[in-house]
């Protein structure tokens, strides 16, 4: 069988992703179909050595179209009015905004930790946020052989987390213009607030994190805490992970796990200036992970350094990722 796949919020930063990802990776497609907001309706994309012409988002844009996958990227606010129209019309809905993730009844998906968690979605899909994704690819395997009791997130995310909007802010900012996104400028300084702050003092995207390692994982009673830093890095989120263990582990036991573990690379050779970095990862799928060494500060701990890009696994691989594996489930 082949599918229809439509992309929602196929002009944006991230929708242009899922083209480029999609041209990419052989998946088994019959029709593509693009949309976005009214502003582009009639635009030209070139995708597949063809121009494709981008259709508004209606109510009923989905009807007699017989779509299969629907990737939506256009925001919480979009997601929360058409994801439910794109599932009514039959569409399973991979949806990279945040406005379905906590919802009970959509399952929260990171192909290499919980694919089978694509088995119960009654139409949508919820794609994690990309500071999540990197971090759960890298735990997961870890979670598996030691339990993890506490983890400690200190974060340096890409400027192109914000958007389009943020990537200028560094940009204009190097040639000495005030920010636009950011509150304050970014070129030459670090924010430490990404997305709004929260009543406990948190930001949201400290909460994403918080909130979305006990969904991915499965165990609400992983203590986890978060520090999430806005860098002047283009692409590519990097993150300190401390980690506190439950049982005892071997380092090169490990390491070792980390190398097999699906969706990984170990880059650990510091004496080397070998590490993962934000300049290597940028616009490369895999999950980066060094500097892998033991914090003798309590019982069981580990500190690790983990870099992917966060347009590509931190969104747009990744829903691409879930969309292979549910077609992969149809047929088995
Ligand atoms: P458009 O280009 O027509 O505005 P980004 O995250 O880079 O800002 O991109 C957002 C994406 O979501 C774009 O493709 C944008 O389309 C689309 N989008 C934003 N608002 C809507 C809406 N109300 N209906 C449909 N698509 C939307
Ligand atoms: C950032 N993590 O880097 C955010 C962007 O919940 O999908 C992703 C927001 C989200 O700013």
């Amino acid at each position: 069988k082949k599918y229809n796949i439509a992309i929602v919020g196929a002009t944006g930063m991230v929708g242009r992703k899922f083209l480029q990802v999609l041209e990419e990776r052989k998946l088994p497609v019959e029709n593509y179909y693009l949309f976005a907001s009214k502003r582009s309706a009639g635009k030209k994309v070139a995708f597949f050595g063809r121009d494709y012409v981008v259709e508004e988002l209606t109510e009923t844009c989905f009807d007699g179209k017989d779509i299969d996958i629907a990737l939506f990227s256009a925001g919480g606010d979009t997601s929360l009015k058409f994801a439910p129209v794109a599932a009514k019309a039959g569409a399973v809905v991979i949806d990279n905004s945040s406005a379905w993730r906590m919802d009970e009844t959509v399952p929260l998906v990171v192909p290499e930790v919980n694919p089978e968690d694509i088995d119960w979605n009654k139409g949508i899909i919820a794609n994690p946020n990309c500071s999540t994704i990197q971090a759960m690819v890298a735990l997961k395997p870890l979670h598996d052989l030691y339990k993890i009791k506490r983890v400690i997130y200190s974060t340096y995310q890409a400027v192109s987390g914000a958007g389009l909007g943020g990537y200028q802010d560094l940009e204009n900012g190097i040639k000495g213009e005030a920010p636009k996104k950011f509150p304050h400028p970014i070129f030459g300084n670090c924010l430490p607030h990404i997305d709004v702050f929260l009543d406990n003092g948190y930001t949201k995207e400290e909460m994403k994190m918080v909130n979305e390692t006990h969904k991915i994982l499965h165990d609400p009673s992983i203590k986890v805490t978060a520090t999430t830093v806005r860098v002047p890095v283009y692409y590519g989120h990097s993150e300190s992970i401390n980690l506190e263990f439950e049982k005892p582990y071997d380092l090169a036991e490990l390491k070792a796990a980390l190398a097999k573990a699906p969706g990984i690379v170990v880059q650990d050779d510091p004496q080397n200036n070998v590490y993962p970095m934000a300049v290597t990862a940028a616009d490369t799928d895999p999950v980066y992970v060094g500097r892998i060494r033991r914090d003798d500060t309590v019982e069981s701990g580990l500190n690790i350094w983990v870099v992917a890009d966060n347009i590509r696994k931190g969104a747009a691989t990744n829903a691409v990722q879930i969309a292979e594996e549910w077609i992969r489930r149809q047929n088995q």
